[in-house]
């Protein structure tokens, strides 16, 4: 397993719209394994493969507190969606802010599952967020484009100057020993 490099808010190809899988194999189930790796790393509950810059529908998520409750979809659709409230929300993708959005409390999902086959899924409460956060993914959009433009602004250079600073000062190279 590999653990991802997963791009920051305002990287632009995290504004790619996502391509549907065309078939699930053993490749793409290698890919799933390494988003698992890469979101429990990260202390994630959910990761779309479009934040480690890869450009097909594809999501994990696990919102339990033990890990223990991993679920993947492939070429996820909502076809039902009710009760709009708000919640907190975060993205590994813009790393240190939290912000309300609104959005639908209950869904049902349809997708593919790891084995490729079709099934359709309830969810309510943080899943169903998180699923709809990780599908906005997949076609390009962040949680900060709900948010007032001021707000988004104010990240956005935030965080600019976060990843210059990073790249500024590159690792030293240790002074070798005498
Ligand atoms: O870890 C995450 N927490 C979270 C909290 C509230 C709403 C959505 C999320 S998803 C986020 C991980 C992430 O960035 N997925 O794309
Ligand atoms: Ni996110």
């Amino acid at each position: 397993m590999t653990r991802l490099a997963i791009l920051e808010y305002p990287d632009p190809r995290l504004r790619t719209r996502a391509q549907p899988v065309a078939h699930v194999d053993d490749e793409l189930r290698k890919f799933v394994d390494d988003l698992f790796e890469t979101m429990y790393a990260a202390k994630g509950i959910g990761l779309a493969a479009t934040q480690v810059n890869v450009h097909k529908r594809v999501l994990v998520t696990d919102v339990s507190e033990n890990h223990d409750q991993p679920l993947v979809f492939v070429n996820p659709e909502i076809i039902a969606k009710d009760c709009v409230g708000t919640m907190q929300e975060g993205c590994l993708s813009v790393p240190g802010y939290y912000e309300d959005v609104n959005r639908a409390q209950k869904i049902r999902v349809r997708a593919l599952g790891r084995d490729g086959q079709p099934f359709e899924m309830d969810a309510e409460g943080l899943l169903a967020v998180c699923i709809q956060h990780e599908i906005d993914h997949l076609d390009g959009k962040l949680f900060v484009d709900y948010i007032s433009e001021l707000k988004r602004t104010r990240i956005r250079r935030k965080l600019e100057k976060e990843q210059r600073a990073r790249a500024d000062a590159p690792a030293r190279p240790r002074q070798p020993a005498l």
